[in-house]
């Protein structure tokens, strides 16, 4: 299998679920500026939209896209695992309900105020939003559950974890400490801090190369 990354992006939340399954695929940087892969090859041939994650899976032609989609394809996979609930039941419905909400409130919200694209309307608009998406997680964390959905970390903690841009987006979170505290527990875990690793050490390499 052949993960497509970008750094610092939502590619970390399927970089995690891969490593929470102790599973290896080989990764592949994608610079969004640039346009141009650590394996020197075309990435339009693989998304044509030109975002990441991609992944292409061993014996298909064409590449899985889409974090949730994906994310939740490798957690189907291992129900073993504990990272998704079982499709057609009432919780698998709430677990996609909050990966949509943080698909279209959190992560797509994030995109032009990062890129800083935006009148200072849509600014103020977009960070409103942002708080408000990241206050409705932070009142359910405020019953001392460890994460999410409970004391099970799932693929909706991964993409969480993967989109906190607030920094970059210039929204204050500071007041959301239940927020706050589950972000640290998540990054304490091995599989988000091996994801950061391997992505470091890619990106590094691939900076390498593009200056050789
Ligand atoms: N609908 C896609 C969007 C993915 C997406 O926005 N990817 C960003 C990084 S988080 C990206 O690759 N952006 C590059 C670009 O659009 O130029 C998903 O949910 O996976």
């Amino acid at each position: 299998m052949k993960l497509y990354i970008a750094q610092a992006t939502c590619s970390l939340a399927v970089q995690a679920v891969f490593n929470e399954l102790g599973l290896t695929p080989e990764l592949v940087h994608f610079d969004v500026f640039g346009k141009t892969t650590s394996d020197q090859s075309d990435f339009a041939a693989v998304n044509d939209l030109l975002y990441v994650p991609a992944l292409q899976l061993d014996g298909e032609t064409e590449p899985l896209t889409e974090t949730i989609t994906i994310a939740s394809y490798l957690a189907d996979q291992h129900p073993e695992s504990g990272l998704i609930p079982k499709h057609g039941t009432i919780e698998r419905a709430r677990m996609d309900q909050l990966l949509t909400f943080v698909a279209t409130e959190i992560a797509q919200k994030h995109i032009p105020l990062m890129r800083k694209l935006m009148t200072p309307e849509g600014i103020a608009f977009h960070s409103n939003k942002l708080l408000n998406a990241y206050g409705k997680l932070d009142a359910r964390l405020a019953d001392g559950r460890a994460y999410l959905t409970g004391e099970q970390f799932t693929v909706a903690d991964a993409y969480v974890w993967a989109t906190m841009w607030h920094e970059r987006s210039g929204v204050n979170l500071d007041h959301l400490t239940h927020l706050k505290a589950y972000i640290e527990r998540i990054e304490t875990r091995a599989s988000v801090r091996k994801a950061l690793q391997d992505e470091a050490e890619i990106v590094a390499a691939h900076k390498e190369a593009i200056a050789a």
